[in-house]
């Protein structure tokens, strides 16, 4: 691995700790219990999350990647080939290699900016990719996306695409989702574009199945968040006195994600000094994940300062890439 062409900037995991630490005490003692999904991603659930990838039953990726790999050129034609890629949330950046891949088809030199909390993830993502294209350099920044913000703003002299694929805005509430827009929209100038990822609603059977797998894959991936708190905050979870459980509502059009306590007990959380009490059928709130209609990702683009450039489906009509510019009344 060219490791020359690879930057790797770290993040202070003190920072997290307490923050994490701090969204414990609050979400525990609240009622209901909640815990925030941006805890699912230590380096073990970033990997369980791979695996949630290729399941047959999470379409996502696939429809996203079906889109990235029929519509790259276009994208390529329509932000130029002297762009910045600033990828916020890039894991192992598989589906951004069909993008990359394109602006090589015209460009000798491109840069890519991937931020993701996990470092692993950055590299391995990155040694595909600079081994396939001499002309590509890789800066990875190890955080939270703020830490992908900083450097965009230090360097707002540069033309940039922003990446937020994956449907990541899923995991905010609507009015949070315009919110992060509207960040990401502060970072941009007029020159810059967003290139984001929207799963699309569609019905229940199809979204329970995707969220609930049959190889019990995403049911790993939401118990691994009480053994990731065992293991940093000395708590004593019993995963197997847990039940995971997705469900959709039609109506506010979101997949509702649940650890469900199979008896009573009670939990310590040592370091925190915090003691629970759980009733069986008590729900802890780990995720939710917001699916969007064609008017709604109008009204968030406009919400958030944005306007459509295009913007393309699978062919089932699962998932949205929508290509957008910080609109001129913004
Ligand atoms: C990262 N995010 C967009 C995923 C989603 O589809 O909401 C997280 C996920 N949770 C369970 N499965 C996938």
């Amino acid at each position: 691995m060219k490791t020359g062409r690879l930057t790797l900037i770290g993040d202070a995991p003190t920072d997290t700790r307490s923050e994490f630490a701090a969204d414990l005490e609050e979400g525990l003692l609240a009622a209901p219990k909640r815990i925030s999904c941006r805890w699912f991603y230590d380096e073990r659930g970033s990997r369980i999350f791979e695996e949630i990838c290729e399941l047959d039953e999470y379409y996502p990726t696939r429809a996203e990647a079906e889109i990235l790999r029929a519509r790259s050129p276009r994208i390529v034609e329509l932000v130029g080939n002297d762009v910045i890629c600033v990828e916020l949330g890039s894991g192992h950046a598989i589906k951004t290699r069909l993008l990359i891949d394109a602006f090589f088809e015209t460009a000798a030199n491109l840069l890519y900016l991937s931020v993701d909390i996990s470092p692993s993830a950055i590299q391995a993502g990155a040694r595909g990719l600079l081994e396939a294209h001499e002309g590509l350099s890789v800066i990875g920044i190890v955080g939270e996306y703020r830490r992908g913000f900083e450097w965009m703003a230090s360097n707002a002299e540069e033309k940039k695409l922003v990446l937020w694929l994956g449907s990541s805005i899923g995991n905010l509430d609507r009015s949070g989702g315009a919110a992060f827009l509207r960040e990401i929209r502060r970072h941009m100038t007029r020159d810059d574009h967003l290139l984001m990822g929207i799963d699309l609603r569609k019905d229940k059977r199809t979204l329970e199945a995707a969220y609930d797998d049959s190889a019990g894959v995403t049911a790993r991936f939401n118990l691994n968040v009480l053994a990731r708190i065992n293991a940093e905050f000395g708590g004593n979870f019993e995963l197997d006195a847990f039940a995971h459980e997705a469900l959709y509502e039609d109506e506010a059009g979101r997949v509702v994600i649940n650890l469900v306590s199979l008896r009573d007990q009670r939990v310590r959380i040592a370091d925190l000094d915090l003691d629970l009490a759980l009733s069986e059928g008590e729900r802890i709130h780990t995720e939710d994940s917001y699916k969007y209609s064609a008017t709604e990702i109008d009204e968030l683009a406009a919400r958030s300062g944005f306007e459509r450039v295009e913007h393309w489906t699978d062919e089932r009509e699962q998932f949205a890439l929508e290509l957008f510019r910080p609109s001129v009344r913004a």
